[in-house]
């Protein structure tokens, strides 16, 4: 029902479509997997240049959140448990560099794209992380939302990205479970405790509602996305999914989902609920959120302070290079 609503408009009929661009959509039909050497169609892998490159800045952005939080975890074991998982997230950014880089797009012109601007990452971390609680809140909602999308995912039609995804949804699951133990804690612990994790999810719900995208009406990648299967689901599909699936998770822990809207709609087998504010979340993506500077700024100094180490990777890589040289000319 809800891909009927996604705009077709600027894509190819299958008349208008080239030979070789009908041999391609035959095989994404088929259910082949595409890999890197074969022939594609030049929008196919800008727009898998996008996501994929848009993705893995999420999960290295994503870090800075959670990083924060690290020093002042509240138990050994919370703190062994948080570090894994930021470890992990940067982890998922390289697999995810790699499947760019095998597109033709090198990783140094990612980062520069990501450093001016000119390349998004997911707009969820761009909120700040005031409490403790918010960590169970992210890795409860937020990773909640990844899964939703990344597992759909797995199937998508290029090999790379698809086997990536395989893995990243694995760790993922850990950091969602990670993530609700925390809620579980914080919300049978003291009245103020489970008032911290009340505030978390006041706070991380619309934002969370919002990784999925905008609404399928304003979605300009959707539909040529989804043709491509690139993307496996439109946004309101995966946004439904999430809320369906999170609403009774927050009703065991005894908190309150922040929307006087929701209702369990029989006819639909789904929640009614109301949208974020697209406004915010289109001033977020724009920049304009209450942390985008800090982000960025913590990426770009991180960046040019790891400038020395890049460069002495290089001089030795070079020069092990020409001590070679002469053996492979003999
Ligand atoms: N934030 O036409 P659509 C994680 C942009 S998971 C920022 O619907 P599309 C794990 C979009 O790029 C998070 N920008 O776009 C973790 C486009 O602008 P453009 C990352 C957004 O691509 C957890 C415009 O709006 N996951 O990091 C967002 O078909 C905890 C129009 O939108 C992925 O990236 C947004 N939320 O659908 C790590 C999954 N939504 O590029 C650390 C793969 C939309 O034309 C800690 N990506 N935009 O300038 C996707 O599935 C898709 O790219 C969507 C967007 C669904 C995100």
């Amino acid at each position: 029902m809800y891909a009927q609503l996604v705009s077709t408009e600027g894509m190819k009929k299958p008349e208008d479509m080239t030979p070789e661009e009908r041999a391609f959509q035959e095989r994404i039909d088929r259910g082949e997997k595409i890999e890197p050497k074969e022939w594609m169609p030049e929008g196919y892998r800008k727009t898998l240049i996008r996501q994929i490159g848009q993705h893995a800045h999420s999960e290295i952005v994503g870090q800075l959140p959670e990083g924060n939080w690290i020093t002042r975890a509240p138990t050994l074991e919370r703190k062994a448990i948080l570090l894994a998982k930021v470890q992990d997230e940067a982890g998922h950014g390289l697999y995810l560099y790699c499947a760019a880089e095998t597109l033709g797009v090198s990783r140094d012109e990612l980062m520069e794209r990501l450093h001016s601007g000119k390349m998004k990452y997911s707009s969820i971390f761009n909120y700040p992380t005031l409490t403790w609680a918010d960590m169970g809140a992210v890795g409860w909602l937020v990773d909640g939302a990844a899964i939703m999308n990344q597992v759909p995912l797995q199937r998508t039609s290029f090999g790379p990205y698809s086997r990536a995804m395989i893995r990243i949804c694995k760790e993922e699951s850990f950091h969602q479970r990670q993530g609700y133990a925390v809620m579980m804690k914080m919300a049978a612990g003291t009245p103020a405790q489970k008032a911290m994790a009340q505030d978390a999810l006041n706070r991380l719900w619309y934002p969370s509602l919002m990784m999925f995208g905008p609404s399928d009406k304003d979605s300009v990648h959707s539909a040529q996305s989804m043709a491509w299967k690139i993307k496996m689901n439109t946004n309101d599909e995966l946004r439904q999914k999430f809320v369906d699936q999170t609403v009774p998770q927050a009703r065991y822990l005894g908190l309150t989902v922040p929307d006087p809207e929701l209702k369990w709609n029989e006819e639909k087998g789904g929640y009614d609920f109301s949208e974020p504010d697209w406004s915010e979340f289109f001033d977020v993506i724009a920049g304009n959120g209450p942390c985008n500077k800090d982000r960025l700024g913590a990426r770009v100094k991180a960046w040019d302070d790891g400038a020395w180490f890049r460069e002495g990777l290089v001089a030795h890589a070079e020069k092990a290079a020409a001590r070679r040289a002469p053996i492979a000319a003999e």
